[in-house]
């Protein structure tokens, strides 16, 4: 539980008003832990200092703080080297914080946050963030924050193929992701609708199968120095992209740009501005897919600097079984071939052993065909690493109850107290310890077609999922994360995001 603590007023640096209401602390996700100090806390005024220590790593977070602190007071504050006192960012290989974890400490002279990597210590500003006013200087509390993540895997899935969202509504979820601890951004790339990532050597696939989208509207797609861009600008806040091509299904644009990927037979394929799924194929057993798929994903991994590359896999109910786990494991020995790690959804545990090493749980469970389930447990008992997002949980694209506008409810309405109540260890009984890596948040985007859409469907329940892939489950309960959540409102206000009243949270 974080209890509320008032701090004493102190005067700040004339330029800027004085700090306004007393600070309480209010973080998501919850940290591991959190011990309140006896003492007045750190004033931060105009004359505050930061301090970055041991390398150009720390200056670089130092150097995205001071930004923070500037849109927040207006201050510019100094980055120095060396010195004592305000707030120092300390990176230090030797401290006992794990990969990504930090700890941050507060007192009348100073705060420190202190972590053995990059992007420990800027999981620790996102913290540091929550401990000061939305707006105006303030006092950080004293206290100690020891804190590290539960799962390695805390991802955000944005679908860009129904509707397509340029480079700077992309910048902007990366934003929303970091500041709430996540560390992988899947870019959903192509669909039915879309395929929004430009390919050497194919230019139909994104001169024809980019130009619509779900609606009829223009559509569009990423350069490959957009995408470079994007994941540039992810990897600065220590994400992690990981790109998706959606195959053998959902390949309706890439079938209307290059006929000869489907097969012998098949109705040729028209652009498509609808919603249904399930109902493309690229021919999964010829040597025109073969190569195809090969120059794709030996494309996609050169632009890629994570180590993960997604082949989508799911709802190929135009492909009979044994072609699609034929198709799954070839894909799969490709992308390893090109140097990366195979991620599908789960679908593909179909391919058993051969297939991905990595498979993204969205099936509720109460869906969820027998067959599969016990593939994946196999597989998981193989080794493969599971990520977790059951659309009951995790499917942001969901209702939150029968008055929402957005959305759609085919897993049933998503309230953020369900989005928050349920642990990824224990969703699928059975699985072998360590095998969940992680948790993932998918927002698809058949009805969303503006960054405010996104945001009114991500907001409240974005953080209610961090808090379920960053905070030990023991240390977290629904009627704690309330008010946690409610306090949050204003700092979305602040960044002008759009978020949806739901009843279940008294706002302030
Ligand atoms: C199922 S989830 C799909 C998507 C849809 C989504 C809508 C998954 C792997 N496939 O194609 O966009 O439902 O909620």
């Amino acid at each position: 539980a974080a209890p509320q603590e008032s701090s004493p007023s102190v005067s700040a640096s004339p330029s800027v008003p004085p700090p306004a209401a007393p600070a309480a602390i209010s973080l998501v996700p919850a940290p591991s832990q959190l011990v309140r100090g006896s003492g007045a806390g750190y004033p931060l005024t105009g004359a505050t200092v930061l301090r970055a220590e041991g390398g150009p790593e720390a200056a670089t977070v130092a150097g995205q703080l001071a930004a923070l602190l500037h849109t927040s007071t207006g201050l510019t504050l100094p980055v120095e080297q060396s010195g004592n006192g305000g707030v120092v960012l300390r990176l230090d290989s030797a401290a006992d914080t794990g990969e990504e974890g930090y700890r941050l400490s507060s007192a009348a002279d100073g705060v420190t946050i202190t972590a053995a990597s990059a992007a420990g210590l800027f999981h620790g500003v996102q913290t540091l963030r929550q401990l000061l006013p939305v707006s105006g200087t303030g006092t950080v509390p004293s206290l100690t924050i020891t804190d590290r993540p539960r799962y390695a895997y805390r991802g955000g899935m944005l679908d860009v193929a129904r509707h397509f969202f340029p480079v700077a509504a992309v910048e902007q979820y990366v934003d929303l992701l970091a500041q709430y601890k996540f560390n992988h951004l899947h870019l959903h790339l192509t669909d039915d609708q879309g395929w929004r990532i430009a390919i050497a050597g194919w230019p139909k696939l994104t001169s024809v199968g980019g130009s619509t989208q779900v609606g009829g509207g223009a559509g569009g797609f990423y350069t490959a120095d957009d995408y470079r861009a994007i994941t540039a600008y992810a990897a600065a806040r220590h994400i992690t992209v990981v790109p998706e091509v959606d195959l053998p299904g959902h390949t309706t644009a890439a079938l209307a740009s290059y006929p000869e990927l489907g097969c012998p037979g098949d109705r040729p394929a028209q652009l498509f501005t609808g919603i249904d799924v399930g109902f493309s194929r690229v021919c999964p057993t010829s040597e025109r897919t073969r190569a195809f798929v090969d120059q794709v994903i030996g494309r996609l991994a050169e632009l890629t600097p994570g180590p993960y590359l997604d082949i989508g896999g799911d709802e190929a109910g135009a492909v009979d079984a044994a072609s699609y786990a034929r198709f799954m494991s070839q894909a799969s020995a490709t992308v390893r071939a090109h140097g990366k790690q195979p991620m599908s959804w789960d679908d593909g545990a179909a391919a058993g052993r051969q297939g991905p090493a990595v498979l993204e749980v969205w099936q509720p469970l109460a869906q969820l065909p027998p067959q599969l389930r016990t593939n994946l447990e196999e597989a998981a008992r193989g080794g493969t690493k599971l990520v977790m997002s059951p659309a009951d949980h995790a499917y942001l694209d969901q209702k939150y109850d029968e008055s929402t506008r957005l959305g759609l409810h085919w897993a049933g309405y998503l309230s953020v107290e369900k989005a928050y109540s349920w642990d990824p260890d224990t969703y699928l009984a059975g699985l072998p310890g360590a095998a969940v890596t992680g948790v993932e948040a998918p927002v698809w985007t058949e009805t969303l077609a503006t960054p405010q859409d996104l945001q009114s469907m991500l907001l409240p329940r974005l953080p209610a999922l961090a808090e379920v892939a960053w905070s030990p489950q023991a240390a977290r309960s629904w009627e704690d994360f309330r008010p946690r959540l409610a306090a949050q409102a204003p700092r979305w206000d602040a960044q002008q995001l759009a978020y949806t009243k739901v009843p279940e949270i008294d706002w302030p």
